[in-house]
């Protein structure tokens, strides 16, 4: 069994930051996926937090319908929301929380939960599809999450209690992304010029990583904490440990857990292991399908940052991928 994780695909965003709109990017995971028996996509499938779901699932159909056809019959597809497209999960978790019902880690979402769960496993035929949330688990010993849990515990906030459950969790998301807005506002005043839902793209991109940056430079003001490497660096010292808390939390049982979310795919051959192991688990991240020219510009792939990131599983074994590697960096922008 061959099953590849892929998330942050942002199906739809405004400024066409998505890859997979472009055919070349689209045609390389096809080409992978007719190998695959099973697809996780890992959340932020669609772009639905910049005020345009309607218009972003319908960027997402096509994508959705060559990828269902790209897996053809006897194959399945797990999506399982993450906080951008949080919209498809809501129905679902307000039935439960009315019904006195608690979620567990790896629950099934029926599908007739909500209208455009049903029209996207209309699109991903002949592909099965079925909704995990917040998470699924893979193998004998892996689990995995979107990773929007870990922004809880990047931001001043009241504590996440510990043990926790997912509705500890679930209690506060949305909260965190406003807050980045409104420090990335108050901190990037030379910014000013450059479009807002520009901004909005380095936001999305930096998640709330971007916060301790804030931080850690009072005053500082300046895009260019929100270069690569410093994101690099943020997303090791901050975004590991962060994830590491939500599994801990969680009381996550496998030792592999695989997030997506700070898009920063790994870990890659030049990441120190150690920063990817906490209590017992490995974290490995599966990257991301946006091309963000402001992290990019200049840069080339291997990258971490590079769209095309996946996490390969078969037998078990994990390993991370750069599918778009390989692709003209031209065809991607
Ligand atoms: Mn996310």
């Amino acid at each position: 069994m061959r099953t590849l994780v892929i998330s942050d695909l942002h199906l739809g965003s405004r400024l066409e930051r998505d890859v997979l709109r472009r055919p070349a990017a689209l045609e390389r995971l096809c080409a992978e996926l007719a190998d695959v028996d099973r697809l996780v996509l890992l959340g932020d499938t669609v772009e639905m937090l910049e005020g345009r779901p309607r218009g972003a699932l319908a960027d997402a159909e096509p994508v959705l319908r060559a990828i269902g056809a790209a897996m053809g019959e006897d194959t399945e597809v797990i999506l399982l929301p993450g906080n951008h497209d949080h919209a498809l999960v809501r129905p679902w978790l307000r039935e439960r929380r009315s019904a006195g019902k608690s979620v567990g880690l790896a629950d099934r979402v029926p599908l007739r939960s909500n209208p455009d769960l049903q029209a996207m496993a209309r699109w991903l035929k002949p592909a099965r599809v079925q909704v995990r949330y917040p998470g699924v688990r893979l193998g004998e010993d892996i689990w995995a999450h979107h990773g929007h849990y870990l922004d809880r515990h990047l931001v001043r906030q009241p504590q996440v209690p510990a043990p926790a459950i997912p509705e500890d969790y679930e209690r506060a998301l949305g909260t965190s992304i406003a807050a980045l807005g409104a420090v990335m506002a108050a901190a990037l005043p030379p910014i000013i010029g450059e479009p807002i839902d520009r901004l909005a793209g380095i936001i999305r991109l930096a998640g709330v990583a971007a916060l301790p940056i804030a931080d850690a430079l009072p005053g500082s003001g300046l895009l260019a904490p929100l270069s690569a490497g410093v994101l690099g660096y943020q997303f090791r010292r901050v975004g590991l440990p962060a994830m590491a808390s939500v599994n801990a939390r969680l009381g996550v049982a496998e030792a592999n857990v695989l997030f997506g979310h700070l898009h920063r795919s790994g870990p890659r051959s030049r990441d120190e292991p150690g920063e990817w192991e906490a209590d017992g688990r490995r974290l490995w991240n599966s990257g991301c399908w946006v091309y963000e020219p402001l992290l990019l510009a200049g840069a080339s792939p291997p990258h971490p940052y590079w769209p095309g990131g996946a996490l390969l599983i078969e037998d078990d074994v994990i390993t991370p991928v750069g599918l778009l590697d390989d692709v003209d960096p031209r065809e991607l922008r």
